[in-house]
Protein backbone atom coordinates (compact mmCIF):
# COMPACT_ATOMS: atom_id res chain seq x y z
CA UNK A 1 0.00 0.00 0.00
CA UNK A 2 1.31 3.23 -0.97
CA UNK A 3 -1.13 5.18 0.51
CA UNK A 4 -3.19 4.93 4.20
CA UNK A 5 -6.53 5.89 3.97
CA UNK A 6 -8.77 6.29 6.92
CA UNK A 7 -11.75 8.93 8.36
CA UNK A 8 -12.14 10.90 10.78
CA UNK A 9 -15.66 12.36 13.15
CA UNK A 10 -15.98 16.12 12.93
CA UNK A 11 -16.50 18.09 16.17
CA UNK A 12 -20.51 19.31 17.15
CA UNK A 13 -23.53 17.66 16.21
CA UNK A 14 -24.70 16.32 12.56
CA UNK A 15 -21.14 17.08 11.50
CA UNK A 16 -19.48 15.78 8.66
CA UNK A 17 -16.27 13.49 8.93
CA UNK A 18 -12.98 13.83 7.11
CA UNK A 19 -10.94 11.91 4.95
CA UNK A 20 -7.27 11.27 6.29
CA UNK A 21 -4.76 10.28 3.31
CA UNK A 22 -0.90 9.29 4.91
CA UNK A 23 1.73 8.46 2.15
CA UNK A 24 3.39 5.90 2.83
CA UNK A 25 6.53 4.99 0.94
CA UNK A 26 8.63 5.29 4.15
CA UNK A 27 11.97 3.43 2.85
CA UNK A 28 11.90 5.60 -0.27
CA UNK A 29 10.77 9.13 1.64
CA UNK A 30 7.46 8.83 0.10
CA UNK A 31 8.81 9.40 -3.52
CA UNK A 32 6.08 9.40 -6.00
CA UNK A 33 5.58 6.87 -8.79
CA UNK A 34 2.64 6.20 -10.49
CA UNK A 35 1.15 3.66 -8.38
CA UNK A 36 0.84 6.04 -5.43
CA UNK A 37 -0.40 8.85 -7.68
CA UNK A 38 -3.17 6.62 -8.92
CA UNK A 39 -3.87 5.56 -5.37
CA UNK A 40 -3.91 9.22 -4.08
CA UNK A 41 -5.78 10.31 -7.05
CA UNK A 42 -8.37 7.30 -5.99
CA UNK A 43 -8.80 8.12 -2.78
CA UNK A 44 -9.30 11.88 -3.36
CA UNK A 45 -11.65 11.16 -6.22
CA UNK A 46 -13.75 8.81 -3.31
CA UNK A 47 -13.51 11.49 -0.36
CA UNK A 48 -14.43 14.03 -3.03
CA UNK A 49 -17.82 12.23 -4.11
CA UNK A 50 -18.89 10.76 -0.84
CA UNK A 51 -21.78 12.99 0.73
CA UNK A 52 -20.38 12.67 4.16
CA UNK A 53 -17.28 14.31 4.07
CA UNK A 54 -16.44 17.81 4.09
CA UNK A 55 -12.71 17.77 3.64
CA UNK A 56 -9.60 16.15 2.86
CA UNK A 57 -5.96 15.78 5.28
CA UNK A 58 -3.07 14.70 3.02
CA UNK A 59 0.17 13.68 5.02
CA UNK A 60 3.17 12.15 4.94
CA UNK A 61 5.83 10.70 7.09
CA UNK A 62 7.98 13.21 10.27
CA UNK A 63 10.99 12.91 7.82
CA UNK A 64 8.90 13.24 4.35
CA UNK A 65 5.89 14.48 3.15
CA UNK A 66 7.11 13.35 -0.21
CA UNK A 67 11.03 13.89 -1.47
CA UNK A 68 9.75 14.19 -5.05
CA UNK A 69 9.13 11.61 -7.67
CA UNK A 70 10.64 8.67 -8.02
CA UNK A 71 13.80 9.01 -10.21
CA UNK A 72 14.54 5.43 -10.45
CA UNK A 73 11.31 5.35 -11.99
CA UNK A 74 12.16 8.26 -14.34
CA UNK A 75 15.75 7.36 -15.08
CA UNK A 76 15.26 5.16 -17.86
CA UNK A 77 12.11 7.00 -19.66
CA UNK A 78 12.99 8.71 -22.91
CA UNK A 79 10.61 11.11 -24.75
CA UNK A 80 8.76 9.02 -26.96
CA UNK A 81 7.67 7.36 -23.32
CA UNK A 82 7.26 9.64 -21.46
CA UNK A 83 5.07 11.15 -23.61
CA UNK A 84 2.65 8.50 -25.09
CA UNK A 85 2.58 7.61 -21.22
CA UNK A 86 1.64 10.67 -20.36
CA UNK A 87 4.22 10.75 -17.52
CA UNK A 88 2.83 13.14 -14.73
CA UNK A 89 0.07 14.32 -16.83
CA UNK A 90 -1.76 11.23 -16.70
CA UNK A 91 -2.70 11.11 -12.91
CA UNK A 92 -0.51 13.83 -11.76
CA UNK A 93 -3.76 15.92 -12.31
CA UNK A 94 -6.52 14.43 -10.26
CA UNK A 95 -5.88 16.88 -7.29
CA UNK A 96 -6.99 19.55 -9.47
CA UNK A 97 -10.72 17.87 -10.00
CA UNK A 98 -10.99 18.01 -6.19
CA UNK A 99 -14.03 20.53 -5.05
CA UNK A 100 -14.15 19.95 -1.82
CA UNK A 101 -11.16 21.43 0.32
CA UNK A 102 -7.78 19.67 0.87
CA UNK A 103 -5.07 20.27 3.72
CA UNK A 104 -1.64 19.64 2.71
CA UNK A 105 0.11 19.08 6.12
CA UNK A 106 3.71 18.96 5.92
CA UNK A 107 6.85 17.57 7.96
CA UNK A 108 10.23 16.59 6.23
CA UNK A 109 11.08 17.09 2.84
CA UNK A 110 8.20 18.19 0.17
CA UNK A 111 10.48 18.29 -2.96
CA UNK A 112 9.94 18.39 -6.46
CA UNK A 113 7.07 16.62 -7.08
CA UNK A 114 6.18 16.40 -3.49
CA UNK A 115 6.61 20.22 -2.83
CA UNK A 116 4.40 20.37 -6.14
CA UNK A 117 1.65 17.65 -4.78
CA UNK A 118 1.41 20.21 -1.20
CA UNK A 119 0.92 23.52 -3.49
CA UNK A 120 -1.82 21.49 -5.12
CA UNK A 121 -3.88 21.07 -2.16
CA UNK A 122 -5.31 24.14 -0.97
CA UNK A 123 -3.62 25.64 2.14
CA UNK A 124 -0.32 24.07 3.59
CA UNK A 125 0.34 23.14 7.67
CA UNK A 126 4.11 23.11 7.99
CA UNK A 127 5.86 21.28 11.13
CA UNK A 128 8.52 23.49 12.05
CA UNK A 129 10.95 20.45 10.67
CA UNK A 130 9.64 20.63 6.84
CA UNK A 131 11.68 21.65 4.29
CA UNK A 132 10.61 22.60 0.63
CA UNK A 133 12.30 22.96 -2.82
CA UNK A 134 12.15 22.50 -6.54
CA UNK A 135 15.70 20.28 -6.98
CA UNK A 136 14.82 19.51 -10.36
CA UNK A 137 17.80 21.55 -12.05
CA UNK A 138 20.39 19.61 -9.87
CA UNK A 139 18.96 15.98 -12.05
CA UNK A 140 19.36 18.13 -15.01
CA UNK A 141 15.11 18.79 -15.49
CA UNK A 142 13.36 21.19 -14.33
CA UNK A 143 9.79 20.73 -12.51
CA UNK A 144 7.08 19.06 -14.34
CA UNK A 145 4.18 19.50 -12.36
CA UNK A 146 3.52 22.42 -11.61
CA UNK A 147 6.30 24.12 -10.06
CA UNK A 148 7.59 26.70 -12.43
CA UNK A 149 4.02 27.82 -12.25
CA UNK A 150 2.52 27.12 -8.56
CA UNK A 151 5.66 28.35 -6.80
CA UNK A 152 5.69 32.15 -8.70
CA UNK A 153 2.22 32.17 -8.13
CA UNK A 154 2.84 31.93 -4.20
CA UNK A 155 6.02 33.25 -3.35
CA UNK A 156 6.76 35.73 -6.34
CA UNK A 157 9.06 34.92 -9.12
CA UNK A 158 12.50 36.22 -7.37
CA UNK A 159 12.44 33.26 -4.37
CA UNK A 160 10.52 31.04 -7.45
CA UNK A 161 13.62 31.73 -9.57
CA UNK A 162 15.95 31.04 -6.67
CA UNK A 163 14.84 28.15 -5.50
CA UNK A 164 14.20 26.20 -9.23
CA UNK A 165 17.12 27.48 -10.63
CA UNK A 166 19.83 26.99 -7.58
CA UNK A 167 17.98 23.75 -6.00
CA UNK A 168 18.35 25.05 -2.68
CA UNK A 169 15.86 23.60 0.04
CA UNK A 170 13.80 26.66 2.32
CA UNK A 171 12.94 26.22 5.90
CA UNK A 172 9.48 26.00 7.04
CA UNK A 173 10.00 29.59 8.86
CA UNK A 174 10.95 30.83 5.06
CA UNK A 175 7.90 29.08 3.46
CA UNK A 176 5.81 31.03 5.88
CA UNK A 177 7.31 34.23 5.18
CA UNK A 178 7.04 33.94 1.77
CA UNK A 179 3.70 32.56 1.82
CA UNK A 180 3.73 28.94 0.48
CA UNK A 181 2.49 27.48 3.73
CA UNK A 182 -0.29 29.64 5.92
CA UNK A 183 1.19 28.43 8.98
CA UNK A 184 4.28 26.83 11.22
CA UNK A 185 3.52 24.55 14.12
CA UNK A 186 5.86 22.15 16.29
CA UNK A 187 6.28 18.78 14.43
CA UNK A 188 4.62 17.03 17.64
CA UNK A 189 1.33 19.59 16.97
CA UNK A 190 1.32 18.84 13.22
CA UNK A 191 -1.51 16.48 12.94
CA UNK A 192 -3.87 17.85 15.57
CA UNK A 193 -3.64 21.22 14.09
CA UNK A 194 -4.40 19.44 10.99
CA UNK A 195 -7.47 17.72 12.81
CA UNK A 196 -8.57 21.18 13.99
CA UNK A 197 -8.35 22.67 10.64
CA UNK A 198 -10.40 20.05 9.11
CA UNK A 199 -12.44 19.73 12.25
CA UNK A 200 -13.52 23.25 11.83
CA UNK A 201 -14.49 22.93 8.61
CA UNK A 202 -16.58 20.33 8.80
CA UNK A 203 -19.01 21.94 11.12
CA UNK A 204 -19.30 24.41 8.33
CA UNK A 205 -21.89 24.36 5.42
CA UNK A 206 -20.13 22.11 2.31
CA UNK A 207 -22.08 24.39 -0.06
CA UNK A 208 -19.71 27.34 1.21
CA UNK A 209 -16.79 25.56 1.60
CA UNK A 210 -16.82 24.15 -1.83
CA UNK A 211 -18.07 27.86 -3.29
CA UNK A 212 -15.15 29.42 -1.22
CA UNK A 213 -12.64 26.90 -2.79
CA UNK A 214 -14.28 27.27 -6.40
CA UNK A 215 -13.69 31.44 -5.82
CA UNK A 216 -10.37 31.49 -4.37
CA UNK A 217 -8.70 29.26 -6.76
CA UNK A 218 -10.93 31.51 -9.45
CA UNK A 219 -8.48 34.16 -8.67
CA UNK A 220 -5.38 32.28 -10.32
CA UNK A 221 -7.31 31.88 -13.63
CA UNK A 222 -9.51 34.92 -14.17
CA UNK A 223 -8.77 38.54 -14.33
CA UNK A 224 -10.68 40.90 -11.70
CA UNK A 225 -13.16 42.13 -12.76
CA UNK A 226 -14.21 37.95 -14.26
CA UNK A 227 -13.22 37.29 -10.86
CA UNK A 228 -15.17 39.20 -8.98
CA UNK A 229 -18.04 38.84 -11.03
CA UNK A 230 -18.02 35.16 -10.06
CA UNK A 231 -17.66 35.71 -6.90
CA UNK A 232 -20.92 37.50 -6.88
CA UNK A 233 -22.74 35.53 -8.45
CA UNK A 234 -21.68 32.54 -6.35
CA UNK A 235 -22.60 34.70 -3.27
CA UNK A 236 -26.13 34.84 -4.31
CA UNK A 237 -26.80 31.64 -5.09
CA UNK A 238 -25.55 30.93 -1.87
CA UNK A 239 -28.76 32.44 -0.94
CA UNK A 240 -31.09 29.62 -2.20
CA UNK A 241 -29.49 27.42 0.34
CA UNK A 242 -30.91 26.30 3.51
CA UNK A 243 -27.70 26.71 5.28
CA UNK A 244 -27.82 30.32 4.53
CA UNK A 245 -30.65 30.86 6.64
CA UNK A 246 -29.94 28.04 9.09
CA UNK A 247 -26.09 30.28 9.65
CA UNK A 248 -27.68 33.50 10.04
CA UNK A 249 -30.92 32.23 12.11
CA UNK A 250 -28.80 30.62 14.63
CA UNK A 251 -26.41 33.26 14.79
CA UNK A 252 -29.33 36.16 15.35
CA UNK A 253 -30.73 33.69 18.11
CA UNK A 254 -27.49 32.90 19.77
CA UNK A 255 -27.36 29.06 19.22
CA UNK A 256 -25.35 26.63 17.00
CA UNK A 257 -26.34 26.47 13.68
CA UNK A 258 -27.07 22.95 12.25
CA UNK A 259 -26.09 22.75 8.49
CA UNK A 260 -27.63 20.40 6.16
CA UNK A 261 -25.40 21.02 3.24
CA UNK A 262 -28.19 21.84 1.16
N1 LIG B 1 13.18 9.05 -5.75
C1 LIG B 1 13.55 7.80 -5.44
N2 LIG B 1 14.11 7.46 -4.27
C2 LIG B 1 14.32 8.44 -3.37
C3 LIG B 1 13.97 9.77 -3.62
C4 LIG B 1 13.36 10.07 -4.89
N3 LIG B 1 12.95 11.31 -5.21
N4 LIG B 1 14.30 10.54 -2.55
C5 LIG B 1 14.85 9.70 -1.66
N5 LIG B 1 14.85 8.44 -2.13
C6 LIG B 1 15.38 7.24 -1.47
C7 LIG B 1 16.89 7.21 -1.47
O1 LIG B 1 17.38 6.72 -2.70
C8 LIG B 1 17.16 6.30 -0.31
O2 LIG B 1 16.97 4.96 -0.73
P1 LIG B 1 17.99 3.79 -0.24
O3 LIG B 1 17.84 3.76 1.25
O4 LIG B 1 17.49 2.58 -0.93
O5 LIG B 1 19.37 4.22 -0.67
C9 LIG B 1 16.05 6.61 0.67
O6 LIG B 1 15.02 7.25 -0.10
C10 LIG B 1 16.48 7.55 1.77
O7 LIG B 1 17.05 8.71 1.16
P2 LIG B 1 18.50 9.29 1.55
O8 LIG B 1 19.38 8.20 2.04
O9 LIG B 1 19.00 10.09 0.41
O10 LIG B 1 18.09 10.25 2.77
P3 LIG B 1 18.87 11.55 3.26
O11 LIG B 1 18.23 11.92 4.55
O12 LIG B 1 20.34 11.34 3.20
O13 LIG B 1 18.53 12.68 2.14
C11 LIG B 1 17.08 13.93 0.65
C12 LIG B 1 17.20 13.12 1.98
C13 LIG B 1 17.90 15.22 0.74
C14 LIG B 1 15.61 14.25 0.48
C15 LIG B 1 17.60 13.06 -0.51
O14 LIG B 1 16.99 11.77 -0.45
C16 LIG B 1 17.30 13.62 -1.87
O15 LIG B 1 17.95 14.55 -2.32
N6 LIG B 1 16.29 13.05 -2.58
C17 LIG B 1 15.96 13.44 -3.92
C18 LIG B 1 15.21 14.76 -3.94
C19 LIG B 1 14.88 15.17 -5.35
O16 LIG B 1 15.74 15.35 -6.19
N7 LIG B 1 13.58 15.32 -5.65
C20 LIG B 1 13.13 15.75 -6.96
C21 LIG B 1 12.87 14.55 -7.82
S1 LIG B 1 12.43 15.03 -9.47
C22 LIG B 1 10.81 15.44 -9.40
O17 LIG B 1 10.19 15.38 -8.38
C23 LIG B 1 10.17 15.85 -10.68
C24 LIG B 1 8.68 16.06 -10.48
C25 LIG B 1 8.00 16.10 -11.80
C26 LIG B 1 6.68 15.37 -11.73
C27 LIG B 1 6.86 13.90 -11.51
C28 LIG B 1 6.97 13.08 -12.75
C29 LIG B 1 6.80 11.58 -12.56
Amino acid sequence: ETILVDTRPGTGENALRYGWITLNRPKALNALNDTLMDELGAALLAFDADDGIACIVVTGSEKAFAAGADIAMMQPFDFPNAYRKGLISRNWDTIRQVRKPIIAAVSGFALGGGCEVAMGCDFIIAADNAKFGQPEIKLGIIPGAGGTQRLPRAVGKSKAMDLALTGRMMDAVEAERAGLVSRVVPLADLHAEADKAAQAMCGYSLLALMATKECVNRAYEAPLTEGLLFERRLFHALFSSSDQKEGMGAFLEKRAPHFTHR
